[in-house]
């Protein structure tokens, strides 16, 4: 079958585009399109035409590997504005993800049925652009702009139901969705319904819409261009007439498509789909089956872990150290269930089929035939040991025992069973029902097999999975480590908490460092630094934190941390700066004023020289794993693409020079240069 081809049924044409996997609106599809289009609207015995594709999906949007490249002709915009222009009702039959200009596609027909399961919406936000081929102009017009805007800032796609309640389609489809729109087609053509243009609606909105929509958005698109641009276009389609506005969404989308915004999150796009590919594993690489799973351990982690697999419909047994224990585990996730409940997330229902899969127990006899069981216990080696000495003899043969351990060294805990073939680590990030990332960390008796059937396992509690080497704190907490050493760091030097959490806030992350600390527990630092010999890790850059808890204070926990917490009100901690001027005594250093520039490169090159180490050392398979872990695991502003793609927009050059200076500053034991970095930095 050609990409793009017609049949005939009676007085219809049927133009089927089949472009794998998901009918991307590459050039080859666009000019198939094209011509199909202009061969059948010619065609004296076609009456009325449907366009729908083959496969999974209707086109999942324009096809980004074409971005940056010439364009050809005919572009979206022209092969949409040539639909829309047809002589003969266009009917648009949509299954799948209708998204992008996929979805601009379908709203440049004249009608939309759709199949009830299918999605629709324009997630060019993600892609750090706005819909480009006039979804900005037409969707404000077909459903008014609070609920274009609404699509179009957030990303977030649609179902049938909700799409047909907004106006976006004419029709559902609960059976065939091919000989529905056939039924269709003919049902318009008998009562002679006439071509509906919406380039030909017009939309208006009360005057404050736009400004209270941007203070509404202003927290959540913080830093992003593409939220803003998206907003002046619907504006542009509130304001301008049609051909006008649409000048005004090209204009924006060309800016944005060109800025190093969009391509770090096009780079990010791609890298997220490469992460799944390794090297010996391929289609048929054997995975065995998951059908059942068991969590060792009830607190935040393990519930959050419990969790994933609840939601993906498997049967999860969580195994507490008492039946006491065990009931606090079950309360704990029922209390995040009833909140998404509360949130209307999700049904009292959906809660209660959902927690029927779960059973608390307290007893390893009962994890006899579970295909999966992952231990989230207390991050101490010899504890692990011994629930893994454990499992070795519960567990059936074939089951695959993983380790949600964050730094500890999975072939020893492997050693202590008697298949550590059949050991991984599976890391969660905290809130692990929340955070998309999954870091699979291989041993070195994994077959490729359990690694394809941990990537399977990703797949089914819908994450991000990224394979690790072994070494201390794997790509992640390891790079962590750094970043977190050199804000320990510029605390002693001089630089207050607010100043370093301000820097880092402002340069993208999520939050500063400290109120990460304060947030997520100083004493679980802690704690992994105690399980650490004294001498891998900066001892003066922890001192504050160690004197804080020794103290009781661990943070948001005790209402006391690196901030204090009254009222919800985040208040300055005068303990904090005694403790680090008395560290910085203690340890010789000299405290100065330091600047924002300082903060940011020292924490940012730090993490930057620390992946490429990693790379180096064969733990991450390539650059872009790594800005995947960092980007997903720790929130590193996704519009500058992770660390190391931000790395190559700086220049390594550049970043070699800083990172030789801070060495003769501060000494080469932590800014000794990567070696990759160097070589790669010589090729610029
Ligand atoms: C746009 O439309 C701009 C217009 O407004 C204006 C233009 C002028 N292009 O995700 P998967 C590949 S911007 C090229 O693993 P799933 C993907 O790389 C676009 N390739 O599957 C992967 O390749 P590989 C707006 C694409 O089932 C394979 O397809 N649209 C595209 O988990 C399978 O993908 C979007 O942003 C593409 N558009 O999820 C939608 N999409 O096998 C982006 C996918 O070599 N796509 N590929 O690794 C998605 O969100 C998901 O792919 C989708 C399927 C939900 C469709």
């Amino acid at each position: 079958m050609s990409i793009v081809s017609t049949k005939t049924n009676a007085n219809l044409a049927i133009i089927i585009i089949d472009n794998p996997p998901v009918n991307a609106l590459s050039h080859a599809v666009r000019l198939g399109v094209s011509e199909q289009m202009e061969i059948n609207a010619q065609k004296d015995n076609i009456e009325a035409i449907i366009l729908m594709c083959a496969g999974r999906t209707f086109c999942a949007g324009a096809d980004i590997s074409e971005f940056g490249k010439p364009p050809l002709a005919p572009g979206l915009p022209e092969l949409i504005e040539q639909i829309e222009r047809t002589n003969k009702p266009v009917i648009a039959a949509l299954h799948g993800t209708t998204l992008g200009g996929g979805f601009e596609l379908a709203l440049s027909c004249h009608y939309r049925i759709m199949d009830v399961n299918a999605k629709v919406g324009l997630p060019e936000v993600h892609l750090g652009l706005i819909p480009g081929a006039s979804g900005t102009q037409r969707l404000p017009r077909l459903i008014g702009a609070e609920a274009a805007l609404e699509m179009i800032t957030s990303g977030k796609a649609i179902g049938a139901s909700k799409a047909e309640k907004l106006g976006i389609i004419d029709q559902l489809s609960s059976e065939n969705l091919e000989n529905d729109a056939i039924l269709f087609t003919q049902q318009i053509l008998k009562e002679n319904q006439p071509i509906k243009r919406i380039s030909d609606l017009n939309v208006q909105a009360q005057a404050d819409v736009f400004d209270n929509f941007r203070k509404k958005i202003t927290k959540k698109s913080r830093g992003y261009l593409a939220p803003d641009a998206a907003i002046r276009a619907v504006e542009a389609a509130v304001n301008l007439p049609y051909e006008q506005g649409l000048i005004v969404e090209r204009d924006e989308f060309a800016t944005l498509l060109s800025s190093s915004q969009s391509i770090g999150q096009r780079h990010l796009f791609f890298a997220e789909r490469m992460a799944g590919k390794i090297p010996d594993i391929d289609k048929t690489t054997p995975v065995r089956e998951i059908k059942s799973t068991a969590v060792i351990g009830g607190g935040t982690m393990g519930c959050g872990i419990a969790i994933n697999f609840l939601n993906a419909g498997l049967p999860v047994k969580l195994l507490e150290i008492s039946s006491q224990a065990a009931d606090a585990a079950r309360d704990k996730i029922e209390k995040i269930y009833l909140s998404s409940v509360k949130k209307g997330r999700i049904s009292q229902q959906k809660m209660e089929t959902t927690l029927a899969l779960l059973t608390c127990i307290d007893n390893y006899d009962d994890l006899a035939d579970e295909d999966l069981i992952i231990e989230a216990v207390f991050e101490n080696m010899d504890v692990k040991k011994q629930v893994f000495a454990k499992l070795d003899q519960m567990a059936k043969p074939g089951a695959i025992l993983a380790t949600n351990t964050s730094f500890l060294d999975v072939n020893e805990i492997a050693s202590s069973t008697g298949r550590p073939e059949d050991v991984i680590g599976l890391h969660f990030f905290s809130p692990a029902h929340i955070m998309p990332l999954l870091e699979i960390v291989r041993t070195e008796k994994n077959s490729p097999s359990i690694v394809a059937t941990a990537l399977k396992i990703g797949k089914m509690i819908g994450k991000t999975s990224v394979v690790s080497g072994v070494c201390y704190g794997f790509i992640a907490n390891r790079m962590a480590s750094c970043y977190s050493r050199e804000a320990g760091l510029l605390l002693l030097e001089g630089a207050s908490v607010e100043q370093i959490d301000k820097t880092l806030y402002d340069f993208g992350m999520p939050m500063g460092m400290f109120e990460m600390l304060d947030l997520a527990g100083i004493d679980i630092g802690v704690m992994a630094r105690n399980n650490r010999p004294s001498d891998s890790y900066d001892n003066a850059a922890f001192q504050v934190h160690d004197s804080l808890v020794n103290e009781g204070h661990k943070g948001q926990k005790t209402g006391m941390g690196f901030y204090q917490y009254s009222d919800g009100n985040k208040l300055t901690n005068p303990k904090v700066q005694e403790l680090a001027i008395k560290f910085a005594a203690e340890n010789g250093i000299k405290r100065r004023e330091i600047s924002n520039q300082e903060i940011e490169e020292r924490c940012v090159f730090t993490l930057i020289n620390e992946g490429y180490k990693i790379i180096e050392e064969g733990i991450a398979l390539r650059q872009s794993d790594v800005d995947v872990v960092y980007a997903m695991g720790f929130g590193f502003p996704r519009y500058r693409g992770g660390p190391l793609h931000y790395a190559n927009h700086i220049g390594l050059k550049v970043i070699v020079e800083k990172i030789e200076k801070f060495a003769k500053l501060y000494g080469a034991r932590w800014w000794t240069p990567s070696k990759l970095l160097i070589e790669q930095a010589n090729k610029e």
